[in-house]
């Protein structure tokens, strides 16, 4: 019992999955292909935290992506991949194809030393061989660690540091929009101070000029030539590790997430199928990238599983003009059009001209995700692109859930306007209060946090357990917090609210406000900076940096402008804060913690009423940074 074809259905299944969890979690996860069966479902314990899922079986991910679809499906469509210049020819990548393509990956992964357990980078654009490279790791074991190819050299180095990543798989360049980005130079300058990279691979997307290095670099395709495209699947037990994904922690260093196989499997597997009611032979598009968990799981890992065929897009939406999401709906027939709410904000602010000159009547369905959206997106969504006929699945889930956590169920769940409804079967919410006591009922408002582990957690933060805990399980005991505030409405539905700690999400994108200071710090003019969130029409949350310099600025905005610049060289452009305050002095407590709350408040416009200030070393701040607000 764990299809759903109706509410009725939902409310069943979902009451039976709390009231049985392990025997509708073992349910679903048969429906997998496992080399060997689990012992035992589920082994549990927030505390240390410790979880397992299907303890002792053995499986390989890529076999229920790939080699399980090929008697009945080998020449559909697995990945239809459109290019960002809309002139250059799309490509489709058959399931037959998919598989030749990540057997040699694996196969040149092994010639070049990477074993089982190894880490390796993946620095790639959006190119199905991105998704090859994902998928020929976890063909061998290989632990991948993608970072998004829009961050800077440092970011990058990092994170391959971090985990100690053998390889490093890249582009000579890649094309966003009318620009092209010099990636293998940005390579280059991060493995300066990588001492654990031995090999790097280049796949040749743009043909821009780039220097190899002798015995470490060398070209994806002429390595493909050396190899052939048969490779066993590597045996996985279900708790070794399949990757890491870093995400923005509040005090600057990036978390590495670690997931692991079965339960990322079987989570991700039946998530993809339940919410999006995914039918045979529908085209399916994310638009996010894959260096997002959203990428991960519901590009790669979701659709494949179950035999779908997965729209990959190199482009952007305002190139050629802000037309081009539309454009490529009409182009392949989209049946299921899954974004972000920035995007559809700065479309929104398009002329509709844009949206009307494309047939979207293939679409049978929208979905949502990366931030709340607010209602007049939403709206200006279901009425302008789904044409009031599609049903839109707000998905409500993190970095660290792995995949959808709150969510509407296509064509099932009555839908509310901005609200991630209900959650998922197998889910189990529970807000509380800032004493860290449950809200029960209906008609609250508090912090979400999930009682119950789920199989596609995240395990620990590779090589930091104690920050695991200390971040997600030591707020409320017992239970793993999400750092998210939320609402129950009185019809029970969910609304969540948005970040209750110091991460801003921007245009989709987590960033901690700790690593966007650090990277303002470095500005030789700059003393002390401290960065919060603020309301933005289009980004969803813009970024607002108090900044403390050595001297008074002579020119203030040359100096926005450089401090802008530092910002984007070191983390990358989407952290650029767009309003930089000068300040003397910054609201801080006796024990030295910035006040973010003022902050905050000032940020948003709303100084009427600052809360209890009395706590501040020099209260006497205030006043100058409330009159200096931009
Ligand atoms: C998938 C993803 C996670 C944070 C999360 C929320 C916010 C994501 C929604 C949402 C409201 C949504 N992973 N968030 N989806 N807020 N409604 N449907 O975005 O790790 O990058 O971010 O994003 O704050 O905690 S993430």
């Amino acid at each position: 019992m764990t299809s759903i074809k109706t509410f009725e259905d939902y409310k069943q299944v979902y009451r039976y999955s709390v009231e049985q969890p392990e025997a509708f979690w073992s349910e679903v996860a048969t429906q997998f292909v496992w080399k060997k069966k689990w012992d035992q479902v589920l082994e549990w314990n927030f505390h240390k935290p410790e979880v397992k899922w299907f303890i002792g079986g053995s499986l390989n991910i890529t076999e229920n992506c790939i080699d399980r679809h090929l008697p009945h499906r080998a020449s559909q469509t697995a990945l239809l991949w459109e290019a960002n210049d809309p002139n250059e020819p799309s490509r489709r990548i058959t399931y037959q194809e998919l598989h030749d393509e990540v057997c040699k990956v694996a196969n040149m992964l092994k010639m070049h030393g990477v074993k089982k357990g190894d880490r390796v980078c993946i620095y790639m654009p959006m190119v199905p061989e991105a998704a090859y490279a994902i998928l020929g790791c976890a063909r061998i074991g290989a632990v991948h660690s993608v970072v998004f190819a829009g961050f800077s050299a440092g970011s990058l180095s990092d994170r391959i540091n971090d985990s100690n990543c053998k390889a490093v798989l890249t582009c000579d360049g890649s094309f966003r929009g009318d620009k092209k980005i010099d990636l293998k130079g940005i390579v280059d300058e991060a493995l300066k101070k990588t001492p654990s990279v031995e090999k790097v691979i280049v796949l040749e997307r743009t043909r821009g000029p780039v220097t190899m290095t002798e015995g470490r670099d060398f070209w994806w395709h002429t390595e493909m030539t050396k190899v052939n495209a048969i490779c066993d699947a590597e045996p996985m037990d279900s708790e070794d590790l399949l990757f890491i994904l870093y995400t923005s922690g509040s005090t600057g260093k990036p978390k590495g997430m670690v997931h692991t196989c079965g339960g990322y499997m079987v989570h991700i597997g039946y998530t993809f199928q339940t919410i999006f009611q995914y039918r045979e032979k529908e085209l399916y598009w994310c638009t996010a990238d894959v260096g997002w968990v959203t990428g991960h799981s519901y590009i790669v890992y979701g659709p494949l599983m179950n035999g779908a065929t997965s729209l990959m897009f190199e482009g952007i939406p305002s190139w050629p003009d802000m037309g081009r999401f539309w454009q490529v709906i009409e182009k392949h027939k989209v049946n299921i059009f899954y974004t972000a709410p920035t995007a559809i904000r700065s479309l929104q602010n398009a002329p509709l001209s844009f949206v009307e000159r494309h047939d979207l009547s293939s679409l049978r369905l929208l979905g949502s995700v990366g931030e709340p959206i607010n209602e007049e997106a939403w709206h200006w969504y279901h009425a302008n692109i789904g044409k009031d006929r599609c049903d839109i699945v707000d998905t409500w889930w993190q970095t660290e859930t792995g995949g959808f956590m709150i969510s509407p169920i296509a064509n099932v769940t009555p839908m509310k306007p901005a609200f991630a409804s209900f959650p998922v079967p197998g889910v189990q919410p529970a807000v509380m209060d800032e004493h860290g006591h449950e809200i029960e009922g209906n008609g609250i408002e508090g912090r979400l946090t999930i009682k119950f582990p789920w199989p596609s957690m995240a395990r620990t933060i590779y090589g930091d357990h104690g920050r695991f805990r200390d971040t997600y399980f030591s707020t409320f005991s017992g239970k793993y917090f999400t750092g998210d505030g939320c609402k129950r409405d009185p019809d029970g539905y969910y609304r969540i609210t948005g970040r209750v700690d110091d991460i801003i999400i921007v245009s989709g994108h987590n960033l901690g406000t700790a690593e966007i200071e650090s990277a303002i710090d470095e500005h030789h003019d700059v003393v002390e900076s401290a960065v919060v969130g603020f309301p933005h029409d289009i980004k969803g949350q813009g970024v607002y940096a108090f900044v403390i310099c050595y001297k008074k600025p002579e020119n203030e905005d040359k100096l926005r402008g450089e401090i802008r610049d530092t910002v984007s060289k070191i983390i990358g452009a989407i952290a650029k804060p767009d309003k930089i305050q000068f300040v003397s002095g910054l609201p801080k407590t006796r024990s030295g913690k910035i006040m973010r709350r003022i902050l905050r408040k000032v940020a948003e416009g709303d100084t009427t009423n600052l809360g209890d200030t009395t706590t501040l070393l020099d209260p006497g701040v205030v006043d100058e940074i409330k009159n200096g607000a931009l």
